[in-house]
């Protein structure tokens, strides 16, 4: 990388490796799996492969809110993807994900085990086969799916753009920080406004708009985020801080953030999820 402020694009863009940022030495212009790994299988009938970031919670949050309604087929086991050590690059992986990305469900029950990517679609697909947390009238289920497109388009903003510049980036660059700061506030004023006019996202019901939305912003909320409360000033969308802290109290909730987490407090690491009883035996200040 040069040292030069002004950078001139070359005629061509060449890899390099060295650009500095936190997630350089995972960064690869290339698909594809880099080495030969099997990936494990558990009993149930759901297998998750993840880490608890804000899309792979998405997740665990919404097999939790299943079980927490009674649909025991959302059993599931979750393990643990480490992407800062390459695991997302494994050929068992890509194999149930192409994109190398977490999360990536496999659902067994079916008759061939079929794959599932892409948290929103890993969400609808449960919610459908569930026929729980996606409203049934036309309307409600337009606004629904409407706000959980939404957050997918969305949230690359909030996370490859202003998190990237503001926290991982090797340098301080004032140019990407306020341009992604604005949409970010932008996006903020979004939700305010809408949960001023409804509880939930969707209407009077919690569904699977807000099960995708909550891990980002409401995590944004909660200064859990980038540290960036201070410096967004999120305080200012009280419509968001009361939907933000009224999921938060949801037991499944509660359970679905600690699965799969290796970061933060011990007791709401809980880093691979077999059973329900893992979350009283399991946490990671327990074992
Ligand atoms: N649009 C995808 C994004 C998934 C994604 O960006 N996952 C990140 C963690 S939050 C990841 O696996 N990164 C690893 C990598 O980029 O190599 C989804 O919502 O599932």
């Amino acid at each position: 990388m040069s040292d030069s402020p002004i950078y001139v694009p070359p005629k061509i863009w060449q890899w390099n490796k060295e650009n500095g940022g936190s997630w350089a030495s995972i960064n690869r212009p290339v698909a594809g799996a880099t080495h030969e790994k099997e990936l494990p299988v558990g009993r149930h009938p759901l297998q998750l492969y993840s880490l608890a970031t804000p899309n792979g919670v998405k997740v665990t949050i919404m097999l939790e809110e299943l079980l927490e309604l009674g649909f025991s087929g959302a059993e599931y086991d979750a393990w643990l993807i480490r992407i800062s050590e390459g695991d997302q690059f494994g050929s068992g992986f890509v194999a149930v994900n192409p994109n190398s990305k977490i999360p990536a469900l496999l659902d067994c029950s079916a008759p061939i085990p079929l794959r599932v990517f892409e948290s929103g679609s890993i969400l609808l697909y449960l919610a459908e086969k569930f026929r729980a947390l996606l409203p049934v009238d036309t309307a409600t289920r337009a606004e629904c799916l409407s706000w959980l497109f939404w957050q997918m388009g969305s949230a690359p903003y909030l996370g490859g753009g202003f998190g990237h510049f503001y926290a991982y980036a090797p340098m301080k660059f004032e140019y990407g920080i306020d341009r992604f700061a604005m949409e970010v506030k932008r996006e903020l004023d979004v939700l305010d406004r809408r949960l001023a006019q409804s509880e939930y996202l969707a209407g009077s019901d919690y569904t699977i708009a807000d099960i995708a939305v909550w891990p980002w912003y409401g995590a944004l909320m909660q200064g859990r985020l980038y540290d960036a409360a201070e410096f967004l000033q999120v305080q200012e969308y009280v419509n968001l801080k009361r939907w933000t802290e009224k999921i938060a109290q949801r037991p499944a909730v509660q359970r679905g953030r600690k699965v799969n987490r290796i970061s933060g407090e011990l007791s709401d690491q809980l880093h691979e999820r077999h059973e329900v009883s893992d979350f009283a035996t399991k946490t990671q200040d327990k074992v």
